[in-house]
């Protein structure tokens, strides 16, 4: 459970979150410095959306007073270079539950191989005493489940079942009880309110973490609810993002507002909301930048955001989702709380739970934050998106069949 022990995968992004929390050390002075930034007023000089021109009865003076900003405190960096769009194929049709329920199952297997091994081991023909509660609650924590949750869920296995003789299987599905119990209040969907037009969907999270594919797969689902969604590129950082968020625009049918490489996201997200409201969209969803060089960065460029947003809707963004990797295992704590710090985080989806990923820590996650979880990402393909099921994600957790 600690993060020693996480894959070689996270070595990236724990260089993110390294970054995320470092200032001006060594690895800066490797990348060649961009251009200083334009003074302001930073939206006025933009080249225009790359879907339409800006009207004519907007004022061309009332955008300096919208965006009354500082040059952004921190030094914009030179992208690294800029790898190629992974832009997976869509998946051609829906997965039947069972294709998703075995997916989950194995994306899980390391935790649930780990719980079930160790089940196993601990309860043939034993009793459920103090020694073997206490033995569970550490394979608990291991499987990432953290330390107060391990905690409650076996207090509670053990007020129904203490000093009987249990088998595993009548372990895993009592734990998956009592998981599924942490789980279900944090099961809710993203819900859009159809008075909003539109609702306002910021999507944030560390680079890799699945952002930008969340957003085409999440475009895809409102789409076919019949709902009208634009996306907006505001993941100026590299020009490899907005590309990829182009292709999700057109494999989704939703209009894309995109801007040059380094351009300033708030401007673009000023011109995606007031394009949307014009068009009446039912949904705007915008993407960012998760590789800006600190946090102190990626705090300014998303307050700058929201800033800029309330000056058209004093209510938006409507929601806010943070994207979590679900393979960096106890890291997604440290980044639930940095982003509930940089912004008013109000769900969570979580991705690559097809991988090798360590689910337990969504537990923890419940247990700690109470943030709904508004979906799980199963793939890279435009379905495999999935409501998050509290009971059928605790039975896969433990290893259980459906
Ligand atoms: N297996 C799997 N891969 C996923 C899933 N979601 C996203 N990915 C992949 O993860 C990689 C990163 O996804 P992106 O959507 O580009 O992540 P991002 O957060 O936008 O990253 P940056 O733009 O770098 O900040 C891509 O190769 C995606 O195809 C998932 O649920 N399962
Ligand atoms: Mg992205």
């Amino acid at each position: 459970m600690t993060e020693g022990e996480d894959n070689g995968g996270e070595a990236r992004r724990k260089g993110w979150l390294g970054r995320l929390f470092r200032r001006g050390d060594e690895t800066e002075t490797q990348q060649t410095p961009r251009p200083t930034p334009e003074p302001e007023p930073e939206i006025e000089p933009e080249p225009p959306p790359t879907i339409e021109p800006p009207e004519p009865d907007i004022q061309p003076e009332e955008i300096p007073e919208i965006v009354p900003e500082e040059p952004p405190e921190y030094a914009p960096e030179t992208p690294p270079e800029i790898e190629p769009p992974q832009i997976p194929e869509a998946v051609a049709k829906p997965l039947d539950n069972r294709g998703w329920f075995a997916r989950l199952r194995s994306g899980l297997s390391r935790s649930s191989n780990r719980l079930t091994q160790g089940i196993a081991d601990l309860f043939t023909k034993r009793r459920l005493d103090d020694e073997a509660l206490e033995e569970l609650e550490e394979l608990l924590i291991t499987a990432d489940l953290g330390v107060a949750t391990a905690g409650r869920v076996v207090k509670r296995l053990a007020r129904s079942r203490f000093n009987q003789e249990v088998s595993p299987d009548e372990i895993k599905a009592a734990l998956a009880d009592e998981i599924a119990e942490v789980l279900e209040p944090v099961a809710q969907p993203l819900d859009i309110d159809p008075a909003r037009k539109p609702h306002v969907v910021l999507v944030v999270g560390v680079n890799g973490s699945g952002k930008t594919t969340t957003i085409g797969k999440l475009a895809k689902q409102f789409r076919d609810q019949g709902l009208s969604v634009s996306l907006a590129a505001g993941d100026t950082f590299r020009a490899a993002a907005v590309e990829q968020l182009k292709v999700w625009g057109e494999r989704t049918n939703c209009p894309v507002i995109a801007r040059d490489q380094g351009a300033d996201a708030a401007g673009l997200a000023f011109d995606a909301l007031r394009d949307a409201q014009r068009r009446g969209d039912d949904v705007l969803l915008i993407d960012t930048a998760g590789r800006l060089q600190n946090k102190e960065g990626l705090m300014a460029e998303l307050q700058k955001i929201l800033r800029v947003l309330r000056k058209q809707d004093a209510e938006a963004p409507h929601s806010v989702v943070l994207v979590l990797d679900a393979t960096v295992g106890q890291n997604a704590h440290s980044q639930v709380e940095a982003f509930k710090e940089m912004t008013e985080v109000s769900g969570l989806v979580v991705t690559k739970l097809d991988g090798t990923a360590r689910g337990g820590v969504l537990v923890a996650l419940a247990d700690r934050f109470h943030l709904p979880v508004h979906a799980i990402g199963i793939g890279e393909g435009v379905e495999d998106l999935r409501p998050f099921e509290a009971a059928a994600f605790a039975r896969s957790l433990v290893g259980q069949r459906q």
